[in-house]
């Protein structure tokens, strides 16, 4: 009876439907928000803040997967995967993106690299369901920092972002204060060709790019604490032309980290803010306790596009 109990309590906690306002989850603390649009569904994948306080630093073991058909009612699946889940990773479930190829979900990820490799690595784990389960796709890091080059830095190889060309070409988007890209093979699990290095301003981290007729959008976390500008070109090579801030610094949150889809016919920023209060005792959201919002996304007839207001709503 006491294992029915448990059961019963497990699926009822991953599946109520959280109501659509900013911060979206008051249960949890989210951040690094990666959404994937996918058969009329949005899956949103977070991180997971488990700090207790706002002094120290992140804490961060697992990812989390939340879905919704309207973007009002969120359903919460659990956790898909923890970072030591990568034999190779000693924690550190940092910044993720999910894809979707030929029926595979690809999930590119920021974990901590174990004592053989310096710094911060990015794995890839690969399921035949957005919710997983997911399981190493390699068997090592797809990306490691080697610290050979003057601008590595313990960490610049984090916050993997993915885009696919409608022709299938692939491409890994990643880094902290020197932006990156690679080209993927099709089989989505090695880097085919160089590095290179991207020229935009004020990089600090968390790249995305999206599409929207014929131009692309490169989106970053600029400066610290972090605000979101963009860059906008003809091509994913670029040259990227800069256009400025696209969101002011996000409440009390020092980071911030972005994810741009369109849904049934809107676009849509999705960011993560602070701006959890301080409850029963418990100390408020912060810079690493953060919580995942969503607002509008606006274009300009021009193609640039509108700063976003964050709402609380
Ligand atoms: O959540 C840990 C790190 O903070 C992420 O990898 C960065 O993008 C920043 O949000």
């Amino acid at each position: 009876k006491k294992s029915l109990l448990v059961a019963l309590t497990a699926t009822l906690s991953f599946s109520q439907p959280a109501l659509a306002k900013n911060p979206l989850f008051e249960h949890v603390f989210t951040a690094d928000p990666a959404a994937l649009v996918h058969d009329d569904t949005v899956y949103l994948y977070t991180g997971h803040d488990e700090a207790p306080n706002n002094d120290v630093f992140f804490e961060m073991h697992d990812w989390l997967v939340f879905s919704s058909k309207d973007m009002k009612n969120w359903t919460e699946h659990g956790p898909i995967m923890k970072a030591t889940d990568f034999k190779w990773a000693k924690g550190e479930a940092w910044a993720s993106h999910m894809v979707e190829k030929d029926g595979k979900f690809y999930f590119y990820t920021t974990v901590r690299h174990d004592d053989t490799k310096p710094g911060f690595a990015v794995g890839v784990a690969v399921s035949d369901s957005p919710t997983g389960p997911f399981k190493d796709a390699i068997g090592e890091a797809l990306i490691t920092n080697d610290m050979t080059s003057q601008t590595d830095n313990d960490w610049d190889d984090i916050d993997p972002a993915i885009y696919i060309e409608e022709n299938g070409d692939a491409y890994i988007f990643f880094g902290n204060l020197v932006p990156k890209y690679a080209k993927l093979k099709d089989n989505m699990i090695e880097l085919d060709g160089p590095i290179k290095v991207i020229d935009i301003p004020d990089f600090t981290e968390a790249l995305w790019v999206h599409k929207k007729g014929k131009y692309y959008y490169l989106s970053y976390a600029c400066e610290f604490p972090e605000k979101i500008c963009y860059a906008m070109s003809e091509s994913i090579h670029g040259p990227w032309e800069y256009q400025g801030i696209l969101n002011e610094i996000a409440g009390n949150s020092e980071t911030n980290h972005q994810s741009i889809i369109e849904f049934k016919g809107k676009s849509y920023f999705i960011y993560h803010t602070g701006a959890i209060p301080a409850r029963k005792g418990e100390p408020s959201g912060g810079r690493f306790r953060r919580s995942v919002a969503i607002d509008r996304l606006y274009y300009n007839e021009d193609g640039t596009l509108k700063r976003v207001i964050m709402t609380t709503e």
